[in-house]
């Protein structure tokens, strides 16, 4: 019986770009879901944007747009870094839409029903500028443990201390650098601590779904045991899912004023974008996979792909929500680790913060990615190291090196001596591969999530094939008399080892075997018939070369285009956003500004936002020289506040100033320069930044003037 399985991936929060930090668990879930349609099961893969909260509500304001208008952008965004990765999603929906508002108003009325939500007074932080409740990421102060400044209400990152905001000293708001005072508002408790919910997630989160699989990866369930207790003892808190005006998101019935918080309302986005995904598509029959009860959860799987920081959400709040408001809880979860790059977390100014628009940009090969990262998915919690050497490396060996090279070696011949038809193949060499495919190791690897074990198989099978031919040496074949049989007999055969090897790599490089089976001719591949050669006569087109090598210079680009110049505030910013996959929703106010917006095609009016994206600076002329070579062009050596591991860092800057100044009078000035500008590789060196300078276009008045900001600007104040 083939299975019906409800897939989904995490729910991408609405307020920053893709990265591949994202990457790594959309992937392996793209994986598994092209793996089970292989097998013939039904999968429905489902994912939304999550679009509610106090950063969404900012950032749009900040914007000078509606959250509306944000999320619709983000939304357009999102999709295509996932389409352009193959990650192909059957809906990619959004937390903002009147299937989700449905379906958290009747979860929440049930649990409601079932006593199971309470009402308390909290006293809480509240900006009084800006009138609003302050969640703990938008308050800071000094840590009360270590003393340093400027750290966040829940935990400090110089010492790790955790804390309550309450507990800073000198707090002040984020938003507008108001002193915060305490006051009291109404909220709304979804009543974990309550002995049925424990009693439910205790045996929930250790157990095993009907086919016997863990629900949770072992590691979680440990975790699990530790954040629940031992029997008798009771750690869990009841869970706040109320948030006051002014918030976006739904407003809670009956509570004017009150909303869902956006932790509530996000995964049941999951339930949305699958029940929009029904209504377009008559056939799916949604409440076989969302009911309770015996004969829908032995009928269907609801399989949630996840990062190990939103366990918490997914493994205790998510199914208790679930449970008590009567509808099915999750099969199982499947939790990927952190990505660091080359070992390190990932970094604005080494670059490897990396977006997945700048890696697409780049012309680089998304199936390049797809690929490692499966080879570094072993279908557990660790983290996934994207070491960028090895990566090269890897593609080159085993893609182009080991699979390609079969086809490009022998396809050639099929083409030129034998009119592209195939010939009778060598069964001894097939059924090596016949029986590896019996055996279901490839296939056991790629259910358990362990891509990696899965590669390394397909991988001895691609040795197999490479030494077949270099056995048989066909190049040698089509010189000789009288071997035109051997010839068409080894080629033919070496191209249906190829046919077997695209079939078992397709989950991981579906448009490589989408241009594979367009070579060969031959309907999309199943799992069943992987091994299967091409009979004698079949015949195929001519060979095209289907993947390129990767070189090392495109991955030092794509660096490049990913570093930022960062001034010392955007510098801590951007660390936030590196970690924000660590954390959640609304943790993440901090993600780095985005890049330029659509610009209108001759528009000469620009609105403050597009101002404020140019950092402008006030830099110290540390040194100036002349460069040697260069007739206009002083290399300036500027100051704008900026540390690294403690020591001062200077820009380097050439400005093209050289016929208006003495660089002896220009050391020890003040000026402005453009702190934000991507750093540009000139034949002197590297240029980072601009310093302003004002000239007469007409040329009428002739001269070059730098800017100097009034007496008492140091060096690093914003100009804005
Ligand atoms: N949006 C992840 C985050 O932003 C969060 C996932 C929701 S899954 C229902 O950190
Ligand atoms: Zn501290």
């Amino acid at each position: 019986m083939p299975r019906k399985i409800l897939v989904t991936n995490a729910l991408p929060y609405a307020n920053g770009d893709i990265h591949l930090g994202h990457l790594v668990g959309y992937i392996q879930a793209d994986i598994w879901v092209r793996y089970q349609r292989m097998r013939g099961n039904t999968v429905h893969y489902v994912c939304a944007d999550d679009t509610h909260g106090t950063p969404i509500m900012l950032r749009a304001e900040k914007e000078g747009v509606t959250p509306e208008a944000l999320i619709a952008r983000v939304h357009g965004e999102h999709l295509r870094d996932f389409t352009d990765f193959g990650v192909a999603f059957d809906n990619y929906h959004s937390t903002h839409s009147p299937e989700n508002r449905w379906y958290a108003e009747d979860i929440y009325g049930k649990l409601q029903a079932a006593k199971l939500i309470d009402t308390r007074s909290i006293e809480q932080y509240y900006d009084p500028v800006k009138e609003m409740f302050l969640p703990d990421r938008f308050i800071k102060g000094e840590c009360p443990k270590c003393g340093a400044a400027d750290q966040y209400g829940d935990n400090c990152e110089v010492c790790g201390a955790a804390y309550a905001p309450t507990e800073l000293k000198n707090p002040y708001s984020a938003v507008s650098g108001a002193a915060p005072v305490l006051r009291n508002s109404d909220h709304y408790f979804f009543r974990l601590s309550d002995e049925s919910a424990v009693g439910f997630l205790r045996e929930w989160t250790q157990g095993a779904n009907l086919d016997g699989i863990r629900r949770l990866p072992a590691e979680a369930a440990n975790k699990m045991k530790e954040w629940l207790g031992e029997a008798g003892e009771n750690k869990l808190s009841d869970w706040d899912i109320s948030r006051d005006a002014p918030y976006f998101g739904f407003e809670i019935p009956g509570a004017p004023g009150k909303y869902f918080y956006v932790w509530l309302d996000a995964p049941i986005g999951y339930f949305a974008s699958f029940r929009n995904l029904g209504e377009r598509n008559p056939a799916i029959d949604v409440a076989a996979y969302t009911e309770a009860g015996p004969a829908a959860e032995a009928g269907t799987e609801m399989v949630h792909f996840i990062g190990k920081d939103i366990l918490y959400f997914h493994a205790l709040f998510w199914p208790a929500m679930l449970k008590f408001a009567g509808y099915r809880t999750p099969t199982r979860l499947c939790v990927n680790g952190f990505l660091t790059v080359d070992g390190a977390k990932m970094s604005k100014s080494r670059g490897t913060f990396i977006t997945a628009r700048s890696y697409t940009e780049q012309k680089l090969n998304p199936e390049w990615l797809r690929y490692y990262f499966a080879a570094k998915s072993n279908g557990t919690m660790e983290d996934v190291d994207l070491s960028l050497d090895d990566m090269i490396a890897k593609v080159n060996s085993d893609l182009v090196g080991k699979f390609v090279n079969i086809a490009s070696r022998c396809a050639g011949f099929i083409g030129k001596r034998f009119g592209g038809s195939l010939g009778t193949s060598d069964e001894a060499v097939l059924n090596e591969y016949r029986r590896a495919a019996d055996a279901g190791d490839v296939a056991a690897a790629y259910e358990s999530g362990d891509y990696g074990r899965a590669l390394r198989e397909i991988m001895r099978l691609a040795d197999i094939a490479n030494q077949y031919v270099n056995d048989e040496k066909p190049w040698e074949l089509a010189k000789a008399d009288g071997e035109d049989a051997r010839l068409h007999c080894v080629c033919s055969t070496a191209i249906n080892l190829f046919k077997a090897l695209a079939g078992f790599l397709k989950p991981v490089l579906p448009a490589l075997a989408a241009e594979v089976e367009a070579f060969l001719q031959i309907p999309a591949m199943t799992w069943d018939d992987v091994a299967n050669p091409l009979p004698a006569g079949h015949t195929i087109s001519t060979y095209k070369h289907l993947m390129t090598r990767v070189e090392r210079k495109q991955i030092d680009a794509l660096l490049e285009a990913n570093k930022a110049s960062l001034a010392p505030t955007e510098a801590k910013a951007a660390t936030k956003a590196a970690s924000s996959q660590q954390r959640h929703g609304e943790q993440q106010a901090h993600v780095a500004q985005r890049e330029a917006a659509q610009a209108a095609g001759g528009e000469t009016l620009i609105g403050i936002e597009d101002f404020t994206k140019v950092d402008l600076r006030i830099a110290r002329i540390v040194n100036a020289e002349h460069v040697e070579g260069a007739d206009k062009l002083i290399r300036l050596t500027l100051d704008i506040g900026e540390t690294e591991n403690g020591a001062p860092r200077h820009r380097q800057v050439f400005a093209g100033i050289k016929s208006a100044y003495d660089p002896a009078t220009l050391v020890g000035r003040h000026t402005v320069m453009v702190a934000n500008l991507a750093p540009r590789k000139m034949k002197f060196g590297l240029s980072e930044g601009m310093v302003l300078a004002a000239s007469d276009t007409s040329g009428e008045v002739p001269g070059l003037f730098i800017l100097s900001p009034d007496a008492g600007a140091t060096a690093g104040m914003r100009v804005k």
